[in-house]
């Protein structure tokens, strides 16, 4: 749980990370598209979107939809590379998870009731095999063993798909003083390209790392790595978690 007081010191080291002047090795440039991208090691944060076991194991709100919910899994080991790579040069990660309250009253009846016909049997709420059906505190809502946050790490709980809409995200992020966002998680086209344009809409600098995102529906993730480099990273760029890695490290 992350208290008053832990968030004071946050703001205080952050502010004196900021303190320091702009170099070849706190500015590495990423290998990306449509272009090379130019991270500012103390501006940066990297955002672990909803790696829960709801999205990611059999009996969770992906596989009652009707998707086949092994197609994610084969990030979750890049993913736990990438993760290591930003704890181990001290920029801050930041997990989400889709949720709602038990009483439901965050979550609008539109959402509730969406689903195919005859594909969709369990709704947001309902008891399934990983307790109710993204609530929070229940088994299913909680972030995949091997992604689990370490102990200070943000995590924010969001109602909706995008990570800003009804959540701290942006203040946290003001905290740290993070102008550039990396993201990475689950569902492609869903909660982490709504975030990214949340983000930026908001004025932050955007980077998608490919291989550490995955969709039920592999089309829909290579049409939306199109659409958010196109038109010159009109939402932002997308590279690789090895370019990234080794960019991080050539800047240390
Ligand atoms: C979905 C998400 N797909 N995390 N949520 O409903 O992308």
């Amino acid at each position: 749980m992350h208290n008053k007081m832990d968030h004071a010191i946050e703001i205080t080291a952050s502010l004196k990370r900021l303190d320091e002047p702009t170099t070849k090795a706190n500015m590495p440039t990423v290998s990306a598209q449509p272009f090379p991208f130019d991270l500012p090691r103390l501006r940066t944060a990297l955002v672990v979107i909803d790696m829960q076991r709801d999205f990611v194991e059999p009996g969770g709100f992906g596989a009652a939809l009707g998707n086949n919910v092994g197609l994610l899994t084969p990030i979750i080991p890049i993913l736990a590379q990438l993760m290591a790579a930003f704890r181990f040069h001290g920029l801050p990660v930041i997990h989400t998870r889709e949720g709602h309250k038990p009483d439901l009253s965050d979550c609008p009846p539109a959402k509730r009731n969406r689903g195919e016909a005859g594909k969709s049997v369990l709704k947001i709420g309902d008891q399934g095999p990983m307790g109710r059906i993204l609530i929070h505190g229940e088994p299913g809502h909680q972030i995949i063993p091997e992604l689990a946050p370490l102990p200070g790490e943000i995590v924010i709980d969001k109602p909706g798909k995008g990570s800003f809409y009804n959540t701290p995200l942006q203040d946290r992020l003001s905290s740290l003083g993070i102008t550039h966002l990396v993201f990475t998680g689950v569902t492609t086209e869903v909660c982490v390209q709504t975030t990214m344009r949340e983000a930026n809409d908001r004025g932050y600098t955007c980077l998608l790392v490919e291989d550490c995102t995955e969709s039920y529906f592999p089309e829909f993730k290579k049409v939306t790595l199109n659409m958010i480099r196109a038109q010159g990273a009109i939402v932002g760029w997308t590279c690789t978690s090895h370019d990234l890695i080794t960019a991080l490290a050539e800047g240390s």
